[in-house]
């Protein structure tokens, strides 16, 4: 350990760390309440390297938000509408096919990432039928597809219990489900920010249902907005708690709330750089058991989701292509990338890029 970060506050942490030791509920609310961010750093970084080495995956993939129509109506959210409000869409299947066509003859994409609101009447079938059309058109491609939160819609819609559901939507082609809709679990701040999605405790069982059946996912965390850093932490140890019992999770991606044209506009204040490392870095110290973290490039920007991968983080994300979820409040950054500009951008870290398939399989092309 060096001098500076013997003197550190948070000194006792970091051993804990470099024997790599679990840390505690009150460990992780002391790193988010600590401003020594280049211990934090240095120590997440520790990790990373024990886990992933001098590498740092991306993904070529295409995202496509299938309907923005949304039951939910989540305070945070400037993506969904309301049915006949402006701006509300719903893909047909066949248009949904054609939205994955384009680009792929250029990028020949590994993963395509679907996500929608939470539409109350279109039936079982369209999700089932979205799957299966994309799979017979692109048997290669893995299908990321609908978050726990539509997983417990959908099962509602088709009348199937979440089990059965998951069943069918794999039977269809469902490769392994995003991390959304986990947000923050502690009920009195999702009663603030969301109060009529599913529960934290829905969000886990759905996703302890997946794990079983051989359903892979990713975790979220919504933070910035009226979360303590209690909260925070809390919500890392549910997972890190499900991951020891499933095994089941892939990555973990913070995403930091953006407010523009949301119901929590008012909570906008500037954008702290170090609490976007921090929410990375703490989450690779609290998530031992989790193999990687994601700097989601769209919602960090660019520039931070580079330093992020110093601070914990060793997976870029990808090409995505078209984001309307972050960029309908307010993201500036661009909405697809190039492979060359993100291996550009991951070289200039000091790090290896290295192509990886959804599962982080590396792809050889
Ligand atoms: O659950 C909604 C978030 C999520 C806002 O698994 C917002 O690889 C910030 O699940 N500001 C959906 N965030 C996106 C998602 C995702 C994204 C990237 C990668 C993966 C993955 C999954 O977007 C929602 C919600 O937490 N969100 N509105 C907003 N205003
Ligand atoms: Fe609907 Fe998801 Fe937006 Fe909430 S975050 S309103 S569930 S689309």
């Amino acid at each position: 350990m060096n001098q500076l970060i013997a003197k550190s506050e948070i000194a006792d942490i970091i051993e804990k760390v470099e024997a790599g030791e679990r840390l505690s509920f009150d460990d992780g609310v002391r790193l988010f309440k600590s401003n020594d961010i280049t211990t934090i750093g240095w120590a997440a970084n520790l990790v990373r390297w024990r886990k992933n080495g001098n590498r740092t995956y991306y993904i070529v993939n295409r995202h496509i938000n299938h309907t923005d129509i949304c039951k939910n109506r989540c305070k945070f959210c400037a993506f969904s509408r309301s049915e006949g409000e402006e701006g509300a869409y719903t893909m047909s299947i066949e248009e949904i096919v054609a939205r994955a066509e384009e680009y792929y003859a250029d990028l020949k994409y590994t993963e395509l990432h679907l996500v929608g609101g939470l539409h109350p009447a279109m039936p079982f079938d369209y999700y089932t039928g979205m799957l299966s059309a994309l799979k017979e058109r692109f048997p290669d491609v893995h299908l990321q597809a609908f978050t726990a939160v539509e997983i417990k819609h959908i099962a509602e819609i088709g009348g199937y219990s979440v089990e059965e559901c998951l069943r069918r939507l794999k039977d269809a082609g469902l490769g392994s489900i995003p991390g959304g809709g986990a947000e923050i679990f502690a009920p009195e701040v999702r009663n603030q920010v969301c109060p009529e999605k599913m529960t934290g405790d829905e969000w886990l069982s759905v996703t302890r249902t997946a794990h079983k059946l051989g359903i892979k996912s990713n975790a979220t965390m919504l933070y910035g907005h009226v979360e303590r850093p209690e909260d925070r932490v809390d919500h890392m140890l549910k997972l890190r708690e499900l991951q020891d019992e499933t095994g089941g999770f892939m990555s973990f991606i913070p995403l930091r709330f953006h407010p523009i044209n949301t119901d929590l506009a008012n909570l906008a204040r500037p954008r702290s750089g170090i609490d976007d490392l921090k929410a990375v870095a703490v989450g690779r110290l609290m998530l031992d058991n989790f193999p990687h973290v994601k700097a989601f490039w769209i919602m960090f920007g660019l520039k931070l989701a580079q330093v992020a991968l110093s601070f914990g983080a060793d997976d870029f994300d990808g090409t995505v292509v078209e984001e309307k979820i972050t960029h309908r409040a307010g993201a500036e950054t661009p909405e697809a990338l190039t492979v060359t500009d993100i291996r550009r951008m991951i070289e200039e870290t000091g790090t290896v890029p290295v192509e990886r398939d959804t599962v982080y399989r590396e792809v050889v092309r």
